[in-house]
Formats: C-alpha cells, structure tokens, sequence
C-alpha cells in the first residue's frame, strides 16, 4: 500500500474475504460514481467490442457480456483510474502495486433466463499467483432470481482449479486442454452440507469483492422490466505472473513468457495502484 489515504476497508471485512473469499461493502460507491458506470454502460452497449458475447436461448432477452471497456469509453477510464475500487483491492491484499487484468460487463436483460454456472475466475487468465481479487457490483438491485452472486465459502483454499464453463451454457471453454485442472466444479447447489454457499444480495452502491478462485455462480434474471448491469473489475497484485494458455478467452497484443510481470503488456494491462 503505497499511498498514504484514509483506510476505505475495515479490518474485519479483509479477515471475512480471507476465510470466506468474498465480502460485500454495503453502500461503497456514491450515486455520482454509478452515474459514470451508467453512462459506460450506455457506450458500451451501443458499441460492442471484439471480446463481445450473449448468452442464452435464440429470440430470449440475453445474458450479454464484453471486455476491454476503458481504452474504449471514457467513463470506464474515469472510473478505474480515479474511482474508489482500487484501494479496496490493494488493502485486502497489502498490496505494493496492481494492474487491471480484465474488466468485464455483464448485462443480464430484463427476462434473460440463462444462469451464471459455477466456476472461478482464474483459469480463464493467463495468470498465476494467489493475489487476484474481483470487484463486482450492480447498477440494480439485485436478488436471488434477478442475477445476486452466490459464493461457496471458503473454495479459494481448496487447492483446487475447476475446469472453466462458458458462464452462461455450461459447457466447456473452446480448446480445454489443461494439465493443471481437475475434473468439473461438483454439485455445490444439492450438497449444502458439504458446501455452504453464502449469498449476496445487493443494491447499487453497494460492491463485492471475492478471490479468483472462489466458486460463485448467480441466476438469470426474473425481473421483467429492468436489466441487471454488473461490472467485474480483475484487479492482480504483487505475485500475480503471467502464465501462457492456450484456451484462455482473453487475448493479448503481446505475447509473453510464464513468469513474467503484467507489466510488460503495458496499455493493456495497466497499473492502477498507486495511481498515476
Ligand atoms: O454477473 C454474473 O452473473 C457473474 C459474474 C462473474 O462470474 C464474475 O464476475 O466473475
């Protein structure tokens, strides 16, 4: 933690992401910040990039997704660079510096049916290292049928790395072809014994940061007249090292060798804390 700024997280919310892998800050964000992200959105949407996905059954509302908003939108821009999120992320992990892996719009439409599957974010990454935290919140309220985040406690120490799904069909990623992963996510919604999920239901402002490899997973969208638009922030600390993957969705301009800094991919992967 480089900078010096008045602490934004408490003491005990670092300690539940650590035993649990998530937690959720209540009213984090101010209505100014959500109406920068609204206006994202708004760009976003009527300009999808290259990275762009929908999910769901043909002819039904979409579960829509994209990448790489803010060399695009200057809202974006504005919100990763002066916005709140980063110091959230280095003061969970102590961190010395952090560079934004990824950013990734998810608008569940308004009746959109399809489901996020488990799974956990870092096999999708060409990364290694234990520091990855995502930051998720919601433009909407959302609820247990309208896309709220559900996590299974404690599966970022399980020691584990799932098999990664295409989020919203559960299906196996293009290309699976890993040494490194076992078998599938198993079946965390009928065995609550084994696996206690907690679930995280918010409104906007408030935002949720969990661990690359905490198991989540949340529902299609039963609300009828609103969509519920989420953005996940992939902040990657101290330790996190470049790790080539054949399969993994995300590409990169530069190609890089396992063991080397993010920072060497410069504009595409750029630090964010301590700010510039
Ligand atoms: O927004 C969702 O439903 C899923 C989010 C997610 O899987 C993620 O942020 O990694």
């Amino acid at each position: 933690m480089a900078e010096t700024l008045e602490r934004v997280i408490s003491e005990d919310d670092i300690r539940t992401f650590h035993e649990d892998g998530a937690v959720c800050l209540r009213g984090f964000l101010s209505p100014e910040w959500l109406e920068t992200v609204a206006e994202g959105f708004e760009q976003a949407v009527a300009s999808p990039g290259q990275f762009s996905k929908s999910y769901g059954p043909e002819g039904a509302p979409r579960y829509y997704t994209d990448h790489r908003l803010f060399n695009r939108f200057e809202p974006f821009r504005k919100f990763l660079f002066e916005g709140p999120t980063a110091q959230v992320a280095a003061e969970i992990f102590d961190a010395a510096r952090l560079d934004l892996y990824d950013e990734h719009l998810l608008i569940k439409e308004a009746g959109a049916p399809a489901p996020t599957y488990w799974h956990h974010d870092m096999p999708y990454f060409s990364i290694k290292g234990d520091q990855l935290a995502s930051i998720w919140f919601s433009l909407d309220a959302t609820r247990e049928d309208t896309g709220a985040l559900r996590f299974a406690k404690g599966s970022h120490k399980w020691g584990k790395l799932f098999q990664p799904v295409k989020i919203g069909e559960n299906v196996p990623v293009d290309s699976f072809n890993r040494d490194d992963l076992i078998a599938t996510v198993p079946d965390i919604e009928n065995n609550p014994d084994e696996y206690p999920t907690v679930l995280m239901e918010t409104d906007p402002g408030d935002i949720i940061i969990f661990h690359g490899l905490t198991l989540h997973s949340s529902s299609g969208n039963s609300n009828t007249e609103n969509s519920r638009r989420a953005l996940s922030l992939r902040y990657a600390g101290d330790d996190i090292r470049w790790q080539n993957r054949s399969d993994a969705p995300l590409i990169f301009d530069r190609t890089l060798n396992d063991g080397d800094p993010l920072s060497l991919l410069g504009e595409q992967c750029p630090q964010v804390w301590p700010r510039a």
